[in-house]
């Protein structure tokens, strides 16, 4: 089998909520020595992709959404390690707080960025999805941050990015830190509107922005 090939195999796993083969799937894309971050890239994120067209569009219903959400998060944790083992060698090149806002359980693209990032020499705290916003100052202050980075994917929870921005202003302490939101309703015009540095648009730029963030930080 090519990569090609298995990638769509991932994507119609991912599709069919089959969890078992979602694994199976990243174990072999193991033993094939392909890269952990291109295989969730063209093998997994197209398909939860797809699933979130079907259920726009009413052919997909939630047990469907949650079948596909668990078999992504499956074969990511099985990615994981080997995204740590191609780690580079600089060790620490910042640290990230990094979490999903109040109000929302959307975590996948959110752990995505983190372990992406843990993979680039970041120091990812991942505090999880359902964060307050109290908790990731706490965090942040608590960690001596560089980073604080938030993922949003409802529309609904978007404004507790801005709240935690604005908490952070009030306290007079948001140039301590970098600020990074995300989520697939976000937009570069929203991380600008409430004061964010920037708002990748997927996980690889997101990497990219932080070592950039961190340059500017110097
Ligand atoms: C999977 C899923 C679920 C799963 C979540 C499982 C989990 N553990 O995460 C379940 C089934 C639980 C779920 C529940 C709900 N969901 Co839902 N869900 C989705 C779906 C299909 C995919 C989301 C996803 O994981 N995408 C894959 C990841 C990899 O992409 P991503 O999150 O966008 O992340 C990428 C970038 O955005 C970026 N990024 C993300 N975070 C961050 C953070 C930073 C700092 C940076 C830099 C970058 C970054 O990098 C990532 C990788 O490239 C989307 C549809 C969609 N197309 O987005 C709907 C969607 C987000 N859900 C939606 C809704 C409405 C809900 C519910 C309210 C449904 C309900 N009626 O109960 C609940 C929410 C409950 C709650 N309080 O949070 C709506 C939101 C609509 C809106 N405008 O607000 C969507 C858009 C579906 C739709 N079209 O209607 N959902």
């Amino acid at each position: 089998m090519d990569k090609n090939e298995l990638y769509q195999k991932m994507y119609d796993a991912v599709l069919a909520g089959d969890k078992e083969k979602s694994v199976e799937l990243a174990k072999e894309s193991i033993k094939m020595g392909l890269d952990p971050r291109q295989t969730i890239e063209n093998g997994y994120t197209p398909g939860i992709d797809k699933v979130g067209d079907l259920w726009e569009e009413g052919e997909y219903f939630l047990p469907e959404l949650v079948m596909a959400a668990e078999s992504t998060k499956a074969a990511i944790e099985v990615l994981k390690p080997e995204l740590a083992r191609k780690k580079e060698t600089t060790p620490n090149i910042g640290t990230v707080i990094m979490g999903t806002v109040e109000g929302d359980i959307h975590d996948i693209g959110k752990t995505l960025v983190s372990s992406l990032l843990s993979a680039a020499g970041f120091k990812v705290i991942d505090l999880g999805a359902d964060v307050p916003t109290d908790k990731f100052i706490e965090e942040a202050k608590k960690h001596k941050a560089d980073i604080i980075g938030m993922s949003a994917l409802l529309t609904t929870t978007m404004v507790n990015q801005k709240k935690v921005i604005e908490k952070l202003k009030e306290e007079g302490i948001r140039d301590r830190f970098r600020i990074m939101v995300g989520g697939a309703p976000v937009s570069r015009k929203w991380g600008n509107d409430i004061g964010a540095d920037d708002a990748p648009m997927s996980a690889m730029e997101a990497v990219k922005s932080a070592k950039g963030l961190m340059k500017e930080k110097v």
